[in-house]
């Protein structure tokens, strides 16, 4: 280490400790843009869900969703649930007791950062 620190630093090069602080902003940054990545990511899934562009999601959108997405399942987890099921359990999932009721965009993005099994079905890439 003692040779290190008496070597003449080549100009505009970084130190050891300069660089660990670059590293932990790089690995901040990363932190706070995958976040961002997420909500939006989210946000995108909410918008082709909620067909109608009314800003809520129906159990009917959620139905329509489930029943494609059960569509590109395999049909081995296709054979134990439909739709139906998979959309009820879903909104049991966001807080809602009742299929009359409806999913905000806030409750959607906030609902699937909570809760892994959520994020599972609707994080897409
Ligand atoms: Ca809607």
């Amino acid at each position: 280490m003692g040779a290190e620190e008496s070597r003449p630093r080549a100009s505009g090069g970084l130190s050891d400790r300069d660089g660990a602080i670059d590293f932990t902003e790089f690995i901040v940054g990363i932190t706070v843009f995958r976040e961002k990545a997420l909500e939006t990511r989210l946000e995108r899934v909410f918008d082709i869900i909620d067909v109608s562009g009314d800003g809520y999601i129906s159990f009917d959108e959620m139905l329509n969703f489930m029943s494609k997405v059960l569509i590109l399942a395999d049909p081995q987890k296709r054979k134990n649930i439909d739709g139906k099921t998979l959309a009820a359990m879903v909104f049991t999932m966001f807080g809602l007791n009742n299929t009359s009721q409806k999913i905000s965009k806030r409750q959607f993005v906030e609902g699937c950062q909570n809760n892994e099994d959520l994020r599972n079905i609707f994080q897409t890439e």
